[in-house]
């Protein structure tokens, strides 16, 4: 099924400009409107194709501005909320943005959801919430209990999500999925990092022993998740997303190093994470019931995305260095102030 009109919210960012490319390609009626921010996270670049095509209307706001999410959200039949801080190291060097967003900005969706009455709003939100596990596959009754202020800052954006659609019967659904890697992630985060650092030849830093677990899901299969769970989703309900596809992050730093086929980095200990979650696990059947299996096999999508990586160089060192803000400035700038880039 198709949606008349969504609005993708942090749709510069990693997982929403996925999200809004699979969308595009897919579901050629639907009317995409992207609401970002553009903080240091979001990257024009990764929809200017679509923007420039005029497939997406593109809106530069915060979802802390009543105004801008107003005029964003007016017409859209499901809202996704992909925007957020999502960054475990910085939150824990500075929260209030987490918070401001995560909660804060959440909550703003969420009360021009009910004014609007749209028909679905969907939290992308994350198995962070949960917290460590010690061995436990946790499901979506499992208790909150978030191990950094990140995923603290997301157990109040989806209890207020939980709340609206109690109170105010605002038809949300809460996704919960692992950890993503594919194309567009940015290079703050491991599997990018790891990847561009031994393609410049240096150092891999590794937190604490390195036999920290993530579960990794390809990109496109949380997506898809995502847009099954909007379509068929049961209201005030969480869908957790994972594949089982748990490796200690020491394994997955090897296999980067492989694929990019560099012998001049190595990988280094260095003092972990404060408060570092040592796995997250998590039972998906519920979502499997909807009817979402993953497409994508680890080790092909590893391959793949490291490739991706080094056939984009331009796209990451743009990142690294800061200057994808240029292309912004140069692109779209004036257009999006006189409201022309649609
Ligand atoms: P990201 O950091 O790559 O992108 C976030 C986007 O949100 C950016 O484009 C940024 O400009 C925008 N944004 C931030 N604050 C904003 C604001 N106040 N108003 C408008 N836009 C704002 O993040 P991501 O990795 O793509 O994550 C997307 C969502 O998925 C987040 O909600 C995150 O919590 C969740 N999630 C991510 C993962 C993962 O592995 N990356 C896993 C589970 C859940
Ligand atoms: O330099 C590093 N060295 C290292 O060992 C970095 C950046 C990370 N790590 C480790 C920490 C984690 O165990 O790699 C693992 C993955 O780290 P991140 O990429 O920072 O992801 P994580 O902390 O697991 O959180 C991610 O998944 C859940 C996303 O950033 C969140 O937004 C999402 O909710």
């Amino acid at each position: 099924m198709s949606f008349t009109s969504i609005l993708v919210t942090g749709g510069a960012g990693f997982i929403g400009s996925n999200f809004v490319r699979m969308m595009a390609r897919e579901h050629p009626d639907t009317k995409i409107t992207v609401l970002d921010s553009l903080t240091y996270a979001g990257n024009l670049e990764n929809i200017s194709d679509l923007i420039d095509a005029g497939r997406v209307r593109f809106v530069k706001g915060d979802i802390r501005d009543p105004i801008a999410v107003r005029a964003a959200m007016s017409g859209a039949e499901v809202v996704f909320n992909f925007a957020a801080e999502t960054h475990v190291d910085r939150s824990i060097e500075e929260a209030a943005s987490f918070i401001e967003t995560d909660v804060q900005g959440t909550y703003n969706l969420l009360n021009f959801a009910r004014e609007l009455k749209v028909a679905r709003y969907v939290q992308i939100s994350t198995d962070e919430v949960y917290g460590s596990s010690d061995g436990t596959d946790f499901d979506e009754e499992s208790p909150l209990k978030p191990g950094n202020p990140y995923s603290a800052s997301k157990c109040g954006g989806d209890l207020m999500c939980l709340a609206f659609a109690n109170t105010y019967k605002v038809p949300v659904v809460i996704t919960r999925s692992s950890n993503n890697f594919g194309p567009y992630q940015h290079v703050e985060k491991f599997i990018p990092l790891f990847t561009t650092n031994a393609m410049e030849g240096k150092d891999l830093p590794l937190y604490g022993d390195g036999m920290h677990q993530r579960d990794w899901i390809y990109v496109e299969d949380n997506c898809r998740a995502i847009a099954l769970v909007a379509e068929k989703g049961k209201t005030g309900e969480v869908y957790n997303i994972a594949v089982g596809n748990s490796q200690p992050n020491l394994r997955v730093a090897e296999l980067i190093l492989k694929h990019v086929g560099k012998t001049d980095s190595r990988i280094v200990f260095i003092e972990d994470r404060k408060g570092h979650d040592r796995m997250y696990k998590l039972k998906a059947e519920k979502v499997r019931k909807l009817g979402w299996q993953p497409r994508t096999d680890f080790a092909d999508a590893m391959e793949q995305t490291v490739k991706w990586y080094v056939q984009n160089r331009g796209w990451w060192e743009r990142v690294k260095s800061g200057a994808f803000r240029e292309y912004y400035e140069k692109h779209y700038k004036d257009k999006l102030a006189r409201g022309k880039a649609k």
